[in-house]
């Protein structure tokens, strides 16, 4: 598979000091999206939360615009998987973007198949995993999803379901949304949030090893307050 990054709960719109709730910015997204590209990473996915519900302004949806616009240079396909926040707002993204449904599907990024459905509102209770689809035999099956889980790391309910429907289902890694924190809830197959101001890069893993991909945080471009 060619190597795929992975941002999420960028909250753009959110100042970056001075403020209760913070975020990373647009000057970190788009230094995360060269990084990206630079050590391999020929894909980008965003798994939801590029907009804040809240905090933003009439610059916001520039910023939206200039972040997917930076992706669509840079890398090969671009897929965004909608979050709570972003149903807050009416984006009209750059052509070129692909924003995954409401519904459960399937999209191809290179040789590899990455189920996902989006956040249709916020507080979705929809229960989901049962009706993804199935998984593509010979290929990298990667999930993206945009939840709560169980609701340990969270106290704004979304898409929820449980660590053992996402082993069940069986994909080689699940790279999740909407919790800030990076927390890993199983290591192989990897599953986890990729957090806010973390970048993660999924590569083939060796032969040999139990998983068919690695999943690995880019660190040198981890925000400071990350
Ligand atoms: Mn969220």
């Amino acid at each position: 598979m060619d190597p795929i990054l992975a941002l999420a709960d960028i909250h753009l719109g959110r100042k970056q000091s001075g403020d209760k709730k913070i975020g990373p910015g647009l000057a970190w997204a788009l230094d995360a999206l060269d990084q990206g590209a630079k050590a391999g990473a020929r894909h980008l996915i965003m798994a939801g939360d590029i907009i804040d519900r809240k905090r933003f302004t009439e610059v916001t949806y520039d910023e939206v615009n200039q972040f997917f616009e930076r992706g669509l240079s840079l890398f090969d396909t671009v897929l965004f998987t909608p979050g709570n926040h972003d149903t807050h707002h009416n984006l009209d993204l750059p052509t070129g973007v692909t924003v995954a449904s409401p519904s459960p599907a399937t999209y191809l990024m290179g040789s590899c198949a990455v189920h996902t459905a989006g956040v249709e509102v916020d507080k979705d209770p929809r229960e989901l995993v049962g009706s993804f689809p199935l998984l593509i035999d010979g290929t990298v099956n990667l999930g993206i999803l945009h939840t709560s889980l169980t609701g340990e790391h969270s106290n704004n309910p979304c898409l929820p379901c449980t660590r053992e429907e996402l082993l069940d289902y069986g994909c080689d890694a699940w790279l999740l949304g909407h919790v800030h924190q990076p927390v890993s809830v199983n290591e192989s197959p990897f599953i986890g949030w990729i957090g806010m101001g973390r970048a993660l890069i999924v590569r083939t893993a060796e032969p040999q090893a139990e998983s068919k991909v690695t999943v690995e945080e880019l660190t040198t471009v981890r925000w400071k307050h990350a």
